[in-house]
């Protein structure tokens, strides 16, 4: 069921219409539709009111139908799941979405039933220049609506563009969720254990989105999950960046791989190192984890004895040495990876 929802949100963002830059734009396109117009009948004032009456349902029929696709195709927060809901609020104002959705929807019906009215009026009219005045008001009242639409259809457009950059991820499926302080290795691990092709730069949070990559475990499809690096700070402080990591913690089931740069070259003390996964362990006790010491192409045993030293926590854990740069034993990482997997 739940799986369901989630395959709805990633087709949602796939068939979901994106509003116009702006709703000039919107009514430029609905009069020149309009202009095609043909009138029907053999007399003339018959002609020039069915040519009137095509006119106003033309633009009408446009401007509501893409109003309504706007509205109808941008995904509902509350059918979402709980992780894109948190996600949603991070990324975008939800009670702006929401509001401008409804707004979009409400002007659409707005639309239809005036054009009603001017259609009504022009069926009612005998007179050449009365009938193209209320059509020409029709357009005017059309373009006033169109116009107090504007800030929340670019807005609407705004929101959309980041729903498109959302992570397709299903927080239903088995996950290995990588974290740790910024640039200690973590988008470098997950390349050498995934096809992805996450960015890589030697400087501290490169990777500012959740980044999926997947594997095969047991006959298993599992994602794995590279999150932007973590600072020593309490939830309350961090920013939205740092948000989207513990988020993804938060809501996936599967297991936690904590990566430590013993060198320090990343920039933080082991001590720094120590503390947010002293912070992770009590925020998710019961995510079972596997510490990382990333590259051993340029640690010592010196590094490694302080890091036991100042941080006993990591004895609770199954430890690997690795680097992700060379390639080192990351057979052994997958190994351990599909055992605990299981
Ligand atoms: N020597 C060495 N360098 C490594 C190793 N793994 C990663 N690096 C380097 O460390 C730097 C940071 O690597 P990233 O993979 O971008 O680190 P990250 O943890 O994803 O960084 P953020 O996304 O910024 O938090 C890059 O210059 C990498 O080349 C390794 O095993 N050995
Ligand atoms: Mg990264």
């Amino acid at each position: 069921m739940i799986e369901l929802r989630y395959t709805d949100i990633e087709k949602v963002i796939k068939k979901m219409y994106i509003a116009p830059g702006s709703s000039d734009k919107l009514f430029e396109i609905a009069v020149n539709r309009s202009k095609r117009a043909e009138g029907r009948g053999r007399k003339g004032l018959e002609k020039i009111k069915n040519k009137e009456i095509r006119r106003i349902e033309i633009a009408a029929d446009y401007v509501a139908k893409t109003l309504r696709k706007i509205a109808l195709s941008s995904p509902f927060i509350e059918e979402l799941h709980p992780f894109y809901q948190e996600l949603f609020s991070i990324i975008i104002n939800s009670y702006s979405y929401r509001r401008c959705l409804s707004f979009l929807y409400k002007s659409s019906r707005l639309i239809e039933r005036i054009s009603k009215k001017y259609i009504k009026d022009i069926i009612h009219c005998n007179e050449k220049n009365s009938i193209l005045r209320i059509r020409k008001s029709f357009f005017g009242r059309l373009k006033s609506i169109l116009e107090d639409l504007d800030d929340c259809m670019r807005k609407i457009r705004v929101y959309q563009l980041e729903i498109l950059k959302l992570p397709a991820l299903n927080p239903e499926i088995s996950s290995i969720i990588i974290a740790g302080a910024p640039n200690v290795g973590k988008s470098s691990i997950l390349k050498v254990l995934t096809r992805a092709k996450p960015e890589i730069k030697p400087y501290p949070f490169t990777t500012k989105e959740i980044i999926v990559g997947h594997i095969e475990s047991n006959g298993k499809r599992i994602q794995v999950i590279d999150t932007p690096g973590l600072l020593d700070r309490p939830l309350e402080e961090k920013n939205n960046i740092e948000k989207r990591a513990i988020l993804a913690m938060k809501h996936f089931k599967g297991l936690l791989l904590y990566v430590f740069d013993p060198t320090e070259t990343c920039g933080f003390t082991i001590k720094y190192q120590c503390s947010i996964l002293t912070d992770i362990i009590e925020m998710f006790p019961r995510v079972e984890k596997i510490i990382i010491f990333n590259k051993m192409d340029v640690f010592n045993k010196e590094h490694i004895n302080r890091i036991f030293l100042i941080c006993d926590v990591v004895k609770r854990y199954n430890i690997v040495e690795i680097s992700a740069l060379k390639g080192l034993n990351i057979e052994e990482l997958k190994r351990i990876i599909h055992e605990k997997i299981k």
